[in-house]
């Protein structure tokens, strides 16, 4: 699966030069006024629609994490486009793993919000991380729900967590969503502080694995639907994660698969999915 068997999906005025490393590197952000083409954009909606569709009743269509496990062609074929591969090579050199997907769709009405929390520590993984990869597939408002982040705050460090939130209800709240920085912690002044993401769908975000970020919750009568991609070295450090799948309610291990480079560590890292004999 190395060499693209596709169309690309990203825009062809999809760019990660010298300028928007600098502002990466120095603010933990940046974002793209273009990344998917239109036919991009197309694909990705009909596979999360598709996704949504085939959802067990039990999963809310937060849920849907590492569908490119369970054979979600789309995201597979997104996560290792070339282009992108050369932005998040960037960030952490040559040896990099593709490690989690999330398709994160906020129903109309009961879309949920997303407290603050880092990457790395939230998801157990560590090591040299690059920028998460957050897609828009709707235009995202007010009203179905932004994202913020706290720049320049990614060099500060693993902040104390609240695990198992104390505010809210289990039944309701998925668990991939029970965990936060402790309020306490954060800067008084952080609305202030924060950059709100209202993107266009087909647009993207990238924030480095330690910044602080949070979403709001979808008030609208329209969906919010995002693609986030995650990806680390091949040395990083590979904490054990077991995920419920969306469609099945099957329990399955996470996997690291091998996207560009050499599996520096000899850990048998394998390269996609039809590779890997376990998943
Ligand atoms: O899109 C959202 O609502 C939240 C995404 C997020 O928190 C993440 O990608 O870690």
């Amino acid at each position: 699966m190395n060499k693209p068997d596709h169309p690309s999906m990203l825009h062809p005025s999809f760019n990660y030069g010298d300028a928007e490393h600098a502002h990466y590197v120095e603010r933990g952000y940046f974002v793209f006024d273009r990344f998917l083409s239109d036919e991009g954009l197309e694909r990705c909606r009909t596979g999360m629609d598709a996704m949504i569709e085939q959802l067990h009743p039990d999963c809310t269509p937060e849920d849907m994490i590492c569908p490119h496990q369970l054979g979600d062609r789309w995201i597979w074929d997104l996560a290792t486009e070339p282009r992108l591969l050369d932005m998040i090579e960037r960030h952490i050199g040559p040896n990099l793993v593709f490690w989690s997907s999330h398709a994160l769709a906020k129903p109309p009405r009961t879309g949920i919000e997303v407290p603050w929390h880092q990457d790395a520590p939230y998801w157990n993984v560590g090591g040299p991380l690059p920028g998460a990869v957050w897609v828009p597939l709707d235009d995202c408002s007010d009203e179905n729900g932004t994202m913020s982040i706290l720049p320049d705050r990614h060099r500060d460090g693993e902040l104390p967590r609240l695990i198992d939130r104390p505010d809210t209800d289990p039944d309701t709240v998925p668990k991939l969503f029970q965990q936060q920085i402790d309020p306490e912690v954060l800067p008084e002044n952080a609305d202030d502080l924060k950059v709100t993401y209202r993107l266009g769908a087909g647009q993207m975000a990238t924030h480095h694995t330690m910044l602080p970020h949070c979403s709001t919750p979808n008030r609208s009568m329209k969906w919010r639907r995002v693609i986030v991609l995650r990806y680390m070295t091949a040395d990083g450090e590979q904490g054990g994660k077991t995920y419920t799948s969306c469609r099945t309610r099957e329990p399955f291990e996470r996997a690291f698969y091998l996207v560009r480079g050499e599996d520096v560590l000899g850990r048998g890292l394998p390269r996609s999915p039809s590779d890997d004999e376990s998943g």
